[in-house]
């Protein structure tokens, strides 16, 4: 069903109403800091404490001098400080060159040629001139950050620097306290995983507050889980989905990602997300326990799944991942066939429609819900599923991936024994495809959980987002491969996100009482 603009409309109203007045606080840099080549560290860089940030205030700086300076914590907001020439005397403006980084790479790395994939744009590096001293300086754009450098490119005679800090922002300020029973590796963990969400929760839920900057659909549905164990800003979830029913393509799809700025605009598609529109509706009204936009967006839920059967023929998904035509996202990993694991995600979403349905009195719509659902069930089971060993294969290659029994656990098609075991199997498989990115990895831990083999997700999450607090992390990382310390989807680790909406969800595990 196409959306009129005049539909459209209402629901961006709807989201605009729902803007969150933006909490502002201030973090100052504690320590200047000084880079260290350590083989041993992850990707080879330490950033060490050489004294108080504060000291700086006293020492003068010339023109071709750098310095480096950390945040207690890493976080979202403009960057401000003072400067001074401390002879009185400033004749000339004062050019710097600025560059804030999540990780030590961005920062210790500043003149490396760029040869990613993605616009270099995306790094946050800025030259200032500075007219007149003394100044307080504020600069007008928004980064997000644990490390700052600054190179001074030309300054009059000498100048000093100090409260350098950032004006930080965001929907929420504080950081909701661990359960109290949870030992202290596992509040580290948490910590990090509700910090990471804080700093994405602006006046939407954004993906990566350095990059993409953007609402995404799949990141969107793990951010509520968060959200519902810890901050309860259902509202904010309430304005996310308004935006993407707000923004559709021009068949009625929803995209798989929304510009917010300079007005809410459509991104690209991403096919399995648009699957998961029905998901993140029915969880967000039975979480929320508010119905009424569940009533408001059911046709757009239920547009998004019958625009979504085209793909199928008897029953089974036979669309092909392109990337430009037809992108079917899964996980960051092109060798992935992704039959299994988007046949799931459709029942996934027809499920998730059934549900809502019944709940909001639309019986005829819930029966055939669950009725597709069924049959898409047995297909998966008939078609996919080897008989010998219990594994679901994918595509014509019968390729064996963790995905593939992931979503099958997802969807229900395979019971929680059967999945256990699919699980395990498959995990013992020489060449097995495993989640690339931590999207697929919370997925993983997801189905352990429904599989209920609770001791096997609480190892796999000590040693998935612990390696990141071990390999310093305090924000979860967009891309993690705990082998591959310069994997980047991007070809360059500069353009990796260290604070990213889909690596965040531990602290749903760890709040909902499973331990
Ligand atoms: C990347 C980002 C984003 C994700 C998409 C599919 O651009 O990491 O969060 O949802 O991929």
């Amino acid at each position: 069903m196409k959306m009129s603009h005049s539909q459209c409309r209402v629901f961006l109203d709807k989201a605009r109403a729902l803007t969150p007045q933006l909490k502002q606080w201030e973090v100052p840099a504690d320590f200047e800091v000084a880079p260290v080549h350590d083989p041993r560290v992850w990707q080879d860089y330490r950033l060490d404490a050489v004294g108080p940030a504060s000291a700086l205030a006293e020492r003068d700086l010339g023109t071709g001098e750098s310095f480096l300076v950390r945040l207690p914590e890493t976080v979202v907001g403009q960057l401000a400080f003072s400067l001074i020439s401390p002879g009185g005397y400033a004749d000339s403006p004062s050019r710097l060159r600025i560059t804030l980084g999540e990780l030590p790479q961005e920062v210790v790395f500043p003149d490396k040629p760029y040869r990613g994939t993605l616009n270099g744009s995306w790094l946050q590096t800025e030259i200032v001139n500075i007219d007149d001293l003394p100044a307080e300086v504020v600069l007008p754009r928004r980064y997000s950050c644990r490390y700052i450098r600054f190179d001074l490119l030309g300054v009059p005679q000498k100048v000093r620097f100090s409260d350098i800090r950032i004006l930080a922002r965001g929907a929420e300020a504080e950081l909701p306290p661990p359960p109290a029973e949870l030992p202290e590796e596992l509040r580290a963990i948490d910590r990090a995983s509700v910090r990471t969400l804080r700093n994405c929760m602006q006046t939407c839920f954004e993906d990566g507050p350095k990059r993409d900057r953007r609402l995404w659909l799949g990141d969107l549905r793990l951010q509520a889980m968060v959200n519902k164990v810890s901050y309860r800003r259902f509202d904010l979830v309430a304005r996310s989905l308004y935006l993407l029913a707000g923004c559709p393509r021009p068949d009625g799809e929803v995209c798989g990602c929304v510009m917010e700025h300079p007005a809410p605009r459509p991104g690209c598609h991403a096919h399995d997300f648009a699957m998961l529109f029905p998901v993140t509706l029915e969880e967000h009204c039975r979480w929320s326990g508010d119905y009424a936009i569940g009533e408001e967006l059911f046709s757009v839920a239920e547009t998004q799944l019958a625009l979504m059967e085209r793909f199928f023929r008897n029953d089974i998904f036979v669309g092909i991942n392109d990337p430009y035509l037809n992108w079917f996202f899964v996980d960051h990993d092109l060798d992935l066939d992704r039959q299994v694991a988007v046949h799931c995600i459709m029942v996934c979403g027809w499920n998730a429609l059934a549900t809502l349905a019944r709940k909001l009195g639309r019986t005829a719509v819930a029966d055939a819900a669950a009725a597709r659902s069924a049959v898409l069930t047995a297909a998966a089971r008939k078609r996919f599923v080897n008989a010998r060993t219990g594994v679901a294969e994918s595509g014509p290659d019968r390729q064996i991936s963790m995905a593939s029994q992931i979503w099958m656990v997802q969807s229900g098609a395979f019971s929680p024994e059967e999945g256990r075991r699919a699980l395990t199997v498959a995990e013992r498989t020489p060449g097995v495809l495993r989640p690339s990115s931590p999207y697929m990895f919370h997925y993983l831990l997801d189905s352990w959980r429904k599989c209920g083999d609770e001791d096997r997700m609480l190892e796999l999450l000590k040693e998935y987002y612990g390696g990141m607090i071990r390999n310093g992390a305090d924000t979860f990382w967009e891309v993690y491969r705990p082998n591959e310390p310069f994997f980047s989807p991007y070809r360059d680790v500069r353009m990796n996100s260290a604070c990213h909406a889909w690596s965040g969800t531990a602290a749903y595990f760890l709040r909902k009482g499973y331990l």
